[in-house]
């Protein structure tokens, strides 16, 4: 399964031209479709194991559309894709996990959305860890006073993480550092 979540990733966010599809405006692509693509490069793919999967995925990162004719990654695009999200106020502090070695150009230039659509924020500096970590090496989670950001918009993605275009390095403060 997890192979397959990181192809639906590469099809639904970055690349849908590999599964030989088109995503709509919205980032939605046709279910069918995306079943079909997964049995070609898997073998044994359905609508059942689909919705396994969408159930079970640990970060929720793909959902149905209401019909459950359509499926779409939640966030994490480098696509253009306009994911309809309503602005919303954040929390005053939110969480940002990277890689140590990435410090010292977020303190100069703050968090750049980079090859994707924003930049990503965790609720809780434990989840924010996580993240940071997959970078390997050592991690730091930077905390966003991103109550004090009132020209930015914030919106909170279908499985729970805030988006917002930059953070200057004004807002952000490193966290002691946690070690692994
Ligand atoms: C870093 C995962 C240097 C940034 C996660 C990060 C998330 C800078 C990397 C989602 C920088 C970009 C996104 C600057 C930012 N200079 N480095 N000025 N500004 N960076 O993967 O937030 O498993 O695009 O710290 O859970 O790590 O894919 O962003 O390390 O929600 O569903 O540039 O991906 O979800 O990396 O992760 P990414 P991210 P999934």
């Amino acid at each position: 399964m997890k192979q397959v979540s990181k192809f639906l990733a590469l099809i639904l966010r970055h690349r849908p031209e590999v599964g030989g599809l088109t995503l709509d405006p919205q980032g939605w692509a046709d279910a069918d479709e995306v079943i079909a693509a997964v049995a070609k490069q898997f073998g044994g793919f359905d609508r059942a194991r689909l919705e396994e999967l969408v159930r079970t995925n640990d970060k929720r990162r793909y959902a149905f559309d209401e019909s459950g004719t359509r499926i779409r990654a939640s966030q994490g695009h480098s696509i253009a894709v306009d994911l309809d999200l309503e602005p919303i106020e954040p929390p005053p502090l939110l969480y940002h996990g990277t890689a140590m070695r990435f410090l010292e150009p977020i303190l100069r230039e703050g968090l750049m959305k980079g090859r994707r659509q924003h930049v990503h924020l965790s609720a809780d500096a434990e989840t924010a860890l996580k993240v940071g970590a997959r970078r390997g090496g050592e991690t730091v989670v930077l905390e966003v006073r991103s109550g004090e950001m009132k020209e930015h918009a914030f919106f909170l993605s279908a499985n729970g993480v805030w988006l917002t275009g930059h953070v200057p390095p004004g807002y952000l403060r490193p966290l002691s550092t946690p070690r692994r």
